[in-house]
């Protein structure tokens, strides 16, 4: 095809054999039913129903009542033609209060869930903590306290007996950088605490689960599969002044290396810990053997990637708006004195997020080159925008179509530069909770609509089936004077 001058060819890149597609979600974002069978409160149904907290009011009480419709969503994926499905199991079904014995109809749920993927050849990926904390346990102090990390291992322990049978791919924690700097250093995120000191310590004790855990795992589960899901980013400074290039090893170091430097090297990064020296408890809640811990070895890393990040030290911001960027406040480290910039003309989500593809290619490589060769998963990336149904009854989301074609290239970018990537998934199978956003931001490549709880699968459902079913993608080149 040929339009003034340039020229379009289209690609078609296929994928090593093998490669595992899937797509995710998380139990309190699409189950509801949050008081059924016995589950108690989360500090995700507290936070909710906060006034103020959540866009609207939104809370997940019924959210997309995957609880009672699951044989629906099952068929769903089925359809799709995915090899893999992830979930996360919601601990207050499992342990209403968090701790004590199982809730044995709480675990039947999974059981059923686990069996309906098993039936369609879905290899269940299992994430054992996506942000529901049982809320007497944060009544008790929550991340904060060690305790919460032993009351972890327990719950673990419950759901491997109960599951280990049938699941082999088992994730510990989703973001915990989410669960730690959102939820008690923004406020953000439940439980909506604004104390970076308690964000630290929360930090530390997030990661001290993920390692108790290990053996947890290995011992129920012989031939388990465990990994973590870190939700990591790629900081460019917006100049090379040096307060910019050391704004952006503030940033890099704040969302990346407090999680892949405990996790891949047993250590802690030095700028980090000084950084957050006086800012009490903080790291001071470290104690002897607890990097021996984390650091035990897993068998792939889970890599959540939605956007790039461009920043400067907040010193520096008018440079930047005379250089012609739009400077925001980073509402992500409110303690970094960093700013962030958005690149005039680069389109963005509905969340306002930066689409840049190559961020997650340069991202895979340098996880590669300084961290691991372990496999990684792609186990959260997609995008919200502002879908809407037709007066045909479609949902033609096109530019979630782009999106997901760009990112699945740039994983291709990644496997061609030698990155051992082995699988993707994307995020969302379904139109869900958006945490503080509520129901306003749509990611699902599954419409909801949430009065009927209703499904219609959109144009990007049908895309990413010829895509699995193809084992490749396609991305179109344009050549020529344009
Ligand atoms: O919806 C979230 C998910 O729960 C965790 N990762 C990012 C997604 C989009 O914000």
């Amino acid at each position: 095809m040929s339009t003034s001058g340039s020229s379009i060819t289209n690609h078609t890149r296929p994928f090593p054999p093998g490669f595992l597609w899937g797509t995710a979600t998380a139990s309190y974002q699409i189950e509801g039913a949050a008081t059924a069978d016995g589950r108690g409160p989360s500090i995700w149904d507290t936070f909710s129903h906060r006034p103020g907290a959540v866009w609207n009011g939104d809370t997940g009480d019924v959210a997309c009542d995957h609880y009672h419709r699951m044989s629906q969503d099952l068929d769903l994926l089925g359809e799709l033609g995915v090899g893999a499905y992830r979930f996360s199991v919601a601990w207050p079904r499992v342990q209403p209060t968090g701790q004590g014995p199982a809730n044995q109809r709480g675990l039947d749920f999974y059981r059923r869930l686990v069996d309906g993927l098993r039936d369609r050849n879905i290899e269940p990926t299992l994430t054992l903590y996506h942000w529901d904390l049982p809320q007497p346990l944060e009544d008790a102090g929550g991340w904060c306290v060690r305790d919460t990390a032993e009351r972890f291992a327990e719950y673990v322990d419950i759901v491997a007996r109960a599951l280990g049978d049938d699941v082999e791919r088992w994730i510990t924690l989703n973001e915990p950088w989410c669960s730690s700097w959102l939820g008690y250093g923004t406020g953000r995120h439940a439980p909506g605490l604004h104390d970076i000191g308690k964000a630290a310590a929360a930090n530390h004790h997030l990661l001290l689960a993920h390692g108790m855990a290990i053996p947890i795992l290995r011992s129920a589960v012989p031939s388990a599969k465990v990994g973590i899901t870190l939700n990591l980013g790629d900081h460019r400074p917006g100049s090379k002044h040096e307060l910019d290039v050391a704004a952006a090893q503030r940033a890099d170091g704040n969302l990346n290396r407090l999680f892949l430097e405990p996790v891949f090297r047993g250590r802690y990064p030095e700028d980090m810990l000084a950084h957050y020296a006086t800012s009490k408890p903080g790291f001071s809640v470290i104690q002897d053997g607890d990097l021996k811990i984390i650091s035990q070895p897993l068998d792939f890393l889970g890599v959540n990637y939605y956007f790039p990040s461009t920043v400067v030290d907040e010193s520096r911001a008018t440079e930047a708006r005379l250089a012609g960027y739009f400077v925001a406040p980073n509402e992500q480290f409110p303690d970094l004195r960093v700013r962030s910039l958005e690149t005039p003309g680069r389109d963005k989500t509905a969340m306002d997020w930066e689409i840049e593809a190559s961020g997650l290619t340069a991202l895979l490589v340098r996880i590669r080159d300084e961290y691991t060769t372990l496999p990684i998963y792609v186990t959260e990336n997609g995008a919200a925008f502002d879908d809407y149904v037709d007066p045909n009854g479609r949902v033609l989301d096109n530019n979630r179509v782009a999106y997901l074609q760009e990112h699945i290239s740039a994983v291709h970018d990644a496997i061609d530069a030698g990155v051992n990537v082995q699988g993707y998934f994307v995020w969302s199978l379904l139109d869900n909770f958006e945490w503080a956003f509520g129901y306003s931001r749509r990611f699902g490549i599954v419409w909801v609509d949430f009065p009927t709880g209703e499904r219609l699968p959109k144009e990007s459902f049908h895309w990413y089936r010829d895509t699995i079913h193809s084992n490749s993608v396609e991305y179109a080149t344009s050549v020529g004077s344009g």
